[in-house]
Order: structure tokens, then C-alpha cells, then sequence
């Protein structure tokens, strides 16, 4: 058990943690971050840096009780197809279970996606003995939507390795897109009914400006990079997005779970701390974002710490924007 929560401040500060996925299990708040590690390693593009190696379950009763560390959820050495880089997971719950959804490399250095279960939201949890098939890239987000059709959302550039997927196949040396040409977008497919396989092929999403045009590969600020969530308010479907290369968090809307998505605005100011990443839930009445930044560590990018603050929408539906460091 840790200190009470106050917002934009550590949620707890005994681990680094990062990349938060909040949801409200049993009518408590559940937070599934990354656990960064504690090493002097140098940063580089690739993101090796982010050595992660194990999930610990953070949640709370409400958002003023004490924050509870459920310890070790899942460990690499228990996933049998994965060799390293616990990056950000997400959880899902379906037919009475908890499903833990997480990128790792594989034994090839391919960033794949994987899933594993529990009876319990806070773990630990069972990883399944393959990756999900057709899988690839990273930062999963599962949507389970109210028709109880599944969704998840998933990719992110450079060492998340996106670029060497545009033909459908793992190309090791290909570039991004030209410039001038569409982003690539962040990946859907269908969840099957028991959360373990894809039921439909992989998609690519689509952003758009108001005027129907694709945002580019070079318009870095409003482009997809990594970190998509997807929640639904007033019956849209809002994807929301780090544009990695200007640090934001930014949103685009539509009426369908698979796009195309229409570009809104940014949600999130830069962060201290090179990466950004978030997640956004209702509870108890009320709308919060969760992200995280490097204030502990004092600007270390792979010591994150979660945190987590109010997020409003004006009554036209589009979110205000929060900047992290106002008060
Ligand atoms: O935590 C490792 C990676 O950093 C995540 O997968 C990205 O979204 C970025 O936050």
C-alpha cells in the first residue's frame, strides 16, 4: 500500500512506472502501466532503453484512496514466445475473465503482441504459449465495445518497427513514408469472441483533417507515432494518440470503431520526458487521463512515473486541453 494519489503527482514513486491503462473493474480503478527499470543505459531511437521486464497492477478504490501495488502480474520468463521489452500493455474483461494484452519481442527481435489471463483483475497472470497470430508492432489498446464486439488497436514507429510493415510483411531495413505522403496509421483488427486470436484482418486506420484529407508523414505534429486508445463518448469513438517526434497527445473522432477518424486537436502538452502516453476513463461520473512523465527521475526518459488528472470535454464534445505543469 502506497500514500494517497494526488493528481498530477507520482502515482506511486517506489517503482518507476509508465505507459498507464486505467479501467474500472468491479467499480474500482485498475491501472496496468510498464514497469521501467532502474539502469544508467544510454537512450537511443531504438528505444532499447526500455528494457522492461515484468507488470505490476496498480489500483485504487477511488481516486482519493491509497494507490495498492498488486506486485508482479507477469514476468518475461513466463511467456514462452517472448525474449524481452515488456512495453505498454492493456487489459480487457470478457466471458468472466481479465485479459492482460502486451507487446514484447519475440525470439527473431519482432515486436509481436501477446495475451494472457486471469480470474482476478490484478493477476498474475497466465500468458498464452504463441504470440496472437497476424500480430505485430506494439502499445495494444482493446476496445470492448457495447455490442460486445472487441477491438484492438495497436503500432507505433520506430522501435516500435511500424514502418517494416507496410507491405503486411516484416521488411528490416524499410523507411517511413515520403513527407508528402499519408502517416501511416495506427492498426485495428477484431477480437474473436474468446480474446485469443484476431477475427478479422488487420486494418489500417485512417486520420483525417476536417477537410477529408489524409494527415501526412511529415505534418509531425498532428500525425500518429505510437499509444493508441480508443474510448467512446456520446457515441463516438475518440482515438487518441502520442505524436512522438513533438510529445503531444492528440485526438481524432468518428462514428466507426474502425475509422476513418477525424483529426480534433491535442489533449495532453508535452511531458518532461521524451515519450508520452496515455489512456482516458470515466469513473464515478467523472472523465480522467492518464499519463506519465520523468519528474522523479528528473528527466531520465526511461524512468517514468504514472500520474493522472481530470480531463473535460466542452459541450461540443471536443476535449480541452490539459497542460500538465499549469498550477
Ligand atoms: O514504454 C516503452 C514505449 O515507450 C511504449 O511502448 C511507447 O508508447 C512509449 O511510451
Amino acid at each position: 500500500m502506497t500514500k494517497k494519489p494526488v493528481q498530477n503527482e507520482p502515482l506511486v514513486t517506489h517503482i518507476y512506472t509508465a505507459d498507464p491503462s486505467a479501467h474500472v473493474f468491479d467499480g474500482k480503478l485498475y491501472i496496468y502501466p510498464s514497469h521501467d527499470l532502474d539502469h544508467d543505459m544510454e537512450s537511443n531511437d531504438n528505444g532499447d532503453q526500455y528494457k522492461m521486464e515484468d507488470y505490476h497492477v496498480l489500483s485504487m478504490e477511488n481516486v482519493s484512496a491509497p494507490v495498492v501495488d498488486h506486485g508482479e502480474a507477469l514476468h518475461v520468463k513466463d511467456v514462452p514466445w517472448a525474449s524481452k521489452q515488456m512495453w505498454a500493455p492493456d487489459a480487457a474483461y470478457k466471458n468472466g475473465k481479465y485479459y492482460l494484452f502486451f507487446p514484447a519481442r519475440d525470439h527473431d527481435d519482432i515486436f509481436r503482441i501477446g495475451v494472457a489471463t486471469s480470474d482476478n483483475p490484478a493477476g498474475p497472470f497466465k500468458a498464452e504459449d504463441n504470440y496472437l497470430e497476424g500480430s505485430f508492432s506494439i502499445d495494444p489498446a482493446v476496445l470492448v465495445d457495447d455490442d460486445q464486439k472487441s477491438y484492438i488497436y495497436f503500432g507505433g514507429l520506430w522501435g516500435g518497427q511500424l514502418e517494416k510493415w507496410q507491405t503486411g510483411e516484416f521488411i528490416q531495413d524499410a523507411e517511413g513514408p515520403d513527407p508528402k505522403a499519408p502517416a501511416l496509421g495506427p492498426r485495428v483488427a477484431e477480437l474473436s469472441e474468446d480474446m485469443l486470436s484476431f477475427k478479422s484482418e488487420v486494418k489500417e486506420i485512417s486520420i483525417v483533417d476536417e477537410e477529408g484529407n489524409p494527415i501526412l508523414a511529415e505534418d509531425e505534429d498532428r500525425r500518429f507515432f505510437e499509444g493508441p486508445w480508443v474510448h467512446k463518448y456520446n457515441g463516438l469513438y475518440y482515438l487518441s494518440y502520442s505524436t512522438g517526434t513533438t510529445h503531444k497527445i492528440v485526438y481524432a473522432v468518428s462514428e466507426n470503431p474502425t475509422g476513418p477518424f477525424t483529426y480534433k486537436g491535442t489533449i495532453l502538452k508535452p511531458v518532461i520526458g521524451w515519450t508520452t502516453h496515455h489512456s482516458i476513463v470515466e469513473f464515478e461520473g467523472k472523465w480522467y487521463l492518464f499519463y506519465h512523465d520523468c519528474s522523479l527521475s528528473d528527466g531520465i526518459n526511461h524512468k517514468r512515473s504514472v500520474k493522472f488528472t481530470e480531463l473535460t470535454y466542452s459541450e461540443d464534445g471536443t476535449i480541452q486541453t490539459i497542460d500538465p505543469y499549469a498550477n
